[in-house]
């Protein structure tokens, strides 16, 4: 089936397993406060994953994926950018859509939600960052080793791998990689490709390992990065979700904050420590 035939509600956007259920202990928090168990918890967690998604960087205007009416996909089709079948068909198309992105987050600044992260890493013991996000945001806060599951949108690379941060403005578009000449796209994770292996792995150790997991401003719709917070809670983590809306996450998840994750975050952080 075309991705463009799955909208939510299909089953196949559901996380493989644990859709039914939930766990007992699951707090619908809806008024802002900050759990106290949510706060002690925190202060003695030993090893921190957070999970972003685009969300995390509403605030900072760049837009999301699947919001209803400010999301990419409202306006355009992946299928028709956001796959090596697009590119193929249309290189220039997708080369274009990118470029627009690329300016429109080099203008966008890192946001409260952004900068909270960077202090919790602080204040932690052992703290990984993984993201969805293309856009460099959290590094450009301050974040230390980011796992970048889908690529970066400031890079591009050539089918031969090699991987180009400074690329020569050219009439053709797509341009040309200097050091083959084959033509250039962007170095991030298209549907229907695999994540880079060592990412991946590195991602899937980590959570593994964590006692606590966040999950922020994702949709958890896409996979793999949607298994993670299910593997971490299989081997023991405690899960809080923060989003301004439920997702197929929520029902699993040990402590949910709803709202923008720019106003959660700092008060978290600064009710924690
Ligand atoms: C706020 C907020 C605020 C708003 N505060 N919250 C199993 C079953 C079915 C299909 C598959 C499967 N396994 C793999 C697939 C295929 C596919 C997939 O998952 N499809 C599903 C959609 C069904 N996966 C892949 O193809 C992956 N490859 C792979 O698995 O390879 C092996 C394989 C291939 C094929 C078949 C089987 C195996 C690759 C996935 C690559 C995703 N690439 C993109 C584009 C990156 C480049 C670019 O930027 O252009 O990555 S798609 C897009 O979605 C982007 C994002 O990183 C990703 C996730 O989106 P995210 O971050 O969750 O954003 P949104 O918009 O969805 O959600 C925003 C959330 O924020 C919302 O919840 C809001 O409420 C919230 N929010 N403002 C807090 N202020």
């Amino acid at each position: 089936m075309p991705l463009h035939h799955i909208r939510r509600g299909n089953p196949l956007w559901l996380p493989f397993h644990k859709i039914n259920g939930g766990y007992p202990f699951t707090k619908l928090m809806n008024d802002n406060t900050i759990p106290t168990q949510l706060i002690q918890t925190l202060r003695t967690a030993k090893q921190v994953v957070v999970l972003t998604g685009a969300g995390i960087s509403a605030e900072s205007g760049v837009p999301t994926f699947r919001d209803a009416q400010t999301g990419l996909w409202a306006k355009y089709d992946p299928m028709d950018l956001a796959t090596p079948e697009a590119f193929q068909r249309d290189p220039r198309l997708v080369w274009e859509w990118y470029t627009w992105r690329r300016e429109l987050i080099a203008k966008a600044q890192p946001n409260l939600g952004h900068l909270a992260l960077v202090n919790m890493q602080t204040y932690l013991p052992k703290f990984t960052l993984i993201t969805q996000n293309v856009d460099g945001l959290h590094q450009r806060a301050g974040s230390q080793q980011v796992i970048e599951l889908h690529g970066n949108l400031t890079r591009s690379k050539c089918v031969n791998e090699h991987i180009v941060d400074n690329w020569q403005a050219a009439d053709e578009l797509p341009p040309r990689c200097p050091h083959c000449e084959q033509i250039l796209r962007p170095d991030v994770v298209w549907f229907g490709e695999f994540l880079q292996e060592q990412t991946l792995y590195k991602a899937m150790k980590t959570v593994e390992q964590c006692d606590l997991i966040f999950s922020v401003g994702t949709s958890s719709l896409v996979q793999p990065a949607a298994s993670l917070p299910f593997s971490a809670l299989e081997h023991g983590a405690k899960l809080v979700e923060i989003n301004s809306e439920s997702t197929p996450l929520t029902p699993h998840v040990h402590f949910v904050l709803y709202g923008k994750s720019g106003a959660i975050l700092p008060k978290l952080v600064n009710l924690t420590w």
